[in-house]
C-alpha cells in the first residue's frame, strides 16, 4: 500500500500552513469543568442563515482558529503539560487510571466532545474497548478515542518524499488532513530527515500522531532487514517515543512459521511492515524480534502512554487472499499479545485488512473482537474490489463502511492514488472527505447519539432552499458551492426555490411545500392535502402539454 505524500510534481513549494476557518464557520470552545481545571473543548461552528448555528466535532486544531498566532517554529501551546497525572499503581497510563476509576482530565475533554458521560469513557478504556492515544510526551494534542461506542475515526497517512523540504511543506500536509477531518495521522516518512520532520509534525499537530517504527530501523541499516536488530529497533522506539508519538504499529504477529502460508496467495505480503519482518525471519530462521521481546518492549510504551496498534503484516492484498490462514494465524497471534500488552497496562489496538470481498468482512470483525478482547479495530478500507485503481478510495470507502458498521472504530483511509503513485494535496482530501462519509454512514447504521442531527439540520436547510446552509453543513461546503455556482452562479440562486437539476417547474421540494401550504390554505390533512394538491399539479401538467421538461423560465 502506497503511503507516503508529494505536494504534487507541479506544486510550488509551500511557505506557509493553511489558516482561517472553512467557509460558512467559525471555531468556538465549550467550556467544560472538570475537577476544578476549565477545559476549553473545540467545536466547529457553522452559522446558519435563519439565525440558528450547529456545532459539529473539530478534528483542525487552533489552524481554523482566527484568533489564533501560528509560529511553526514555536509549536502549537502544551495544553496538556499543566494536567495533572494522578498517582496510580503501576505505569500512568490512561488504561491504568480508568481501571482504577479514576476520570483523567483527558476522559473529561473526550466525554464532551463526544457527547456522552465522562463514566463511559473510563468504563470502554478500562475494558480494553477503545484507548486514548496520548504520549506524555505530546502535550500539544487534543485528547481523542478510538472505540466502537463512541464516533468512528479515520486516520490519515502522510510522509516525506525523498527530496527534503521546509518545516510548513512538511506540516502543512497533516494540517490540510486534519482540516477536512483526519482524527489522527500517521508519519510514514522515509529517507534522510525523518527525525526532524516528525519533530515537526508532532510539535505542531494537534491530533495523536502514530508511526511505524521499523521504517525507520530499516533507514538505519540502509534498507537491509536481515542486518535488522532487537537493539536497533528499541533505540529507534525510545527515539520516538522521546519524541511524543502517540500509537505505534508493531508487525509482532509476523511469526516464522507463518510466512509459508503467504507463499501460494496471489499477492503474497503485502504490508511493508510484514514483509520487512518476514524477510528478517527468514533470512535468520529465528523467531521475530519483535513477538520474543514483546514484554520489554511493553514495558517501553507504557513508561510513556504509547498505544499499541499491532500491525496486520500478512493482511490480505487481494481479493483472493481475503480471511485466509496466513491472515486469521496473524491474528490469533495479536490476541494472545494484546492480553500481554493489557497485563503492562498498555493501550492496545488492532490492525485490520486490506483487501475483502463484501461477504467476508463482518467475519473479520467477530473474528478479531474474539480473539482480541474486542480491543479497537483499526482497518486499512477494505477494498471491496480489485478492479478499480484510481478509483480505490470508493472501492475501500464500500468495504469501509460494512466494516465500521459492523464495529471497526477506525479506519485509515485510501486516496485515489492508492496503488498507483504517491497522493497529492488534492488527493489527500478527497480520501479524508470519502473516508468521513464511510465513518459517519457507519455512525448513523449504529444509531450514535448526534449522528443523525447533522443530517437533519442539512435536509431541513435543502428542503427549505437554503442553499448557503446546505453548503456548509455539508463535509466539502467548498466543492458543494462550486458544482452549485457552476450552473447558477449567480447571488439570487442561493435562495432560489429550485436547482439546475430538475429546473424551476418540477423541483419535487417545492411541489411538496406547495402541498403543504395548500394544505394549511385549505384547512385539510395531510392524506386529503397530497390528494387534492396532486390533481392541481396534474391538470397543471396537462395544461402545459405533458412534457417532462420545460424550458427554464
Ligand atoms: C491500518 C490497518 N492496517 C494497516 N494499516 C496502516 O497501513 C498502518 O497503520 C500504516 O499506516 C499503513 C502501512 O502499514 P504496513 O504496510 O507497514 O503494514
Ligand atoms: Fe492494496
Amino acid at each position: 500500500m502506497s503511503s507516503r505524500v508529494s505536494n504534487g510534481a507541479s506544486a510550488a513549494p509551500v511557505d506557509s500552513v493553511t489558516t482561517g476557518p472553512i467557509e460558512g464557520s467559525v471555531k468556538h470552545y465549550e467550556q467544560v469543568e472538570a475537577d476544578g481545571t476549565t477545559l476549553n473543548v473545540p467545536v466547529r461552528r457553522i452559522n446558519l442563515t435563519n439565525g440558528e448555528h450547529f456545532d459539529v466535532y473539530d478534528t483542525s486544531g487552533p489552524y481554523t482558529d482566527d484568533t489564533a498566532t501560528i509560529d511553526l517554529e514555536a509549536g502549537l501551546p502544551k495544553l496538556r503539560d499543566s494536567w495533572d497525572k494522578p498517582q496510580v499503581d503501576g505505569p500512568p497510563t490512561q488504561l491504568n487510571w480508568a481501571r482504577q476509576g479514576i476520570v483523567t482530565k483527558e476522559m473529561a475533554y473526550i466525554a464532551a466532545r463526544e457527547g456522552v458521560a465522562p463514566e463511559l469513557v473510563r468504563d470502554e478504556v478500562a475494558a480494553g474497548r477503545a484507548v486514548i492515544p496520548a504520549n506524555h510526551k505530546h502535550p500539544e494534542s487534543e485528547p481523542m478515542i478510538i472505540g466502537k461506542k463512541f464516533a468512528v475515526k479515520i486516520n490519515a497517512n502522510i510522509g516525506n518524499s525523498a527530496v527534503s523540504s521546509s518545516i510548513a511543506e512538511e506540516v502543512e500536509k497533516m494540517v490540510w488532513a486534519t482540516r477536512w477531518g483526519a482524527d489522527t495521522i500517521m508519519d510514514l516518512s522515509t529517507g534522510k530527515n525523518i527525525h526532524e520532520t516528525r519533530e515537526w509534525i508532532l510539535r505542531n499537530s494537534p491530533v495523536p500522531v502514530g508511526t511505524v517504527p521499523i521504517y525507520q530501523a530499516l533507514e538505519k541499516v540502509n534498507g537491509d532487514p536481515t542486518k535488522l536488530t532487537w537493539e536497533i529497533y528499541r533505540d529507534t522506539v525510545i527515539e520516538q517515543a522521546e519524541q511524543g508519538v502517540d500509537y505505534m504499529t508493531v508487525h509482532a504477529g509476523v511469526l516464522l512459521r507463518y510466512v509459508p502460508l503467504a507463499a501460494k496467495r496471489v499477492t503474497g505480503i503485502v504490508s511493508r511492515g510484514g514483509s520487512i519482518m518476514a524477510a528478517w525471519c527468514l533470512a535468520h530462521h529465528q523467531e521475530s524480534f519483535l513477538y520474543t521481546n514483546f514484554a520489554e518492549l511493553c514495558e517501553i510504551l507504557a513508561k510513556y502512554d504509547i498505544t499499541f496498534s499491532l500491525g496486520d503484516g500478512l493482511r490480505p492484498g487481494s481479493i483472493a487472499d481475503a480471511n485466509d490462514e496466513a491472515q486469521f494465524a496473524e491474528l490469533r497471534t495479536l490476541g494472545e499479545l494484546t492480553k500481554i500488552a493489557k497485563s503492562y497496562g498498555v493501550q492496545v489496538m488492532i490492525e485490520g485488512p486490506g483487501h475483502v470481498p463484501m461477504h467476508k468482512i463482518v467475519e473479520n470483525v467477530r473474528l478479531e473482537e474474539e480473539l482480541c478482547e474486542e480491543a479497537p479495530f483499526y482497518t486499512l478500507g477494505p477494498l471491496a474490489t480489485d478492479i478499480a485503481p484510481a478509483y480505490d478510495h470508493i472501492t475501500s470507502a464500500i468495504g469501509a463502511a460494512i466494516i465500521a458498521q459492523a464495529g471497526t472504530a477506525m479506519l485509515c483511509y485510501v486516496t485515489p492514488k492508492e496503488h498507483l503513485g504517491l497522493p497529492n494535496r488534492d488527493d489527500v482530501k478527497v480520501g479524508v472527505i470519502t473516508y468521513k462519509i464511510a465513518a459517519h454512514s457507519a455512525d448513523l447504521a449504529k444509531q450514535h447519539p448526534r449522528a443523525q442531527d447533522r443530517d437533519n439540520a442539512l435536509s431541513k436547510a435543502r428542503f427549505e432552499f437554503r442553499w448557503t446552509d446546505q453548503f456548509n453543513l455539508s463535509l466539502d461546503p467548498d466543492t458543494a458551492r462550486e458544482y452549485h455556482d457552476e450552473t447558477m452562479p449567480a447571488e439570487p440562486a442561493k435562495t432560489a426555490h429550485f436547482c439546475s437539476m430538475c429546473g424551476p417547474k418540477f423541483c419535487s421540494m417545492r411541489i411538496s411545500q406547495d402541498v403543504r401550504d395548500y394544505a394549511e390554505k385549505h384547512g385539510l390533512t395531510d392524506v386529503n392535502a397530497i390528494e387534492a394538491g396532486m390533481a392541481e399539479k396534474s391538470a397543471e401538467f396537462a395544461d402545459a402539454g405533458n412534457k417532462v421538461y420545460l424550458p427554464v423560465v
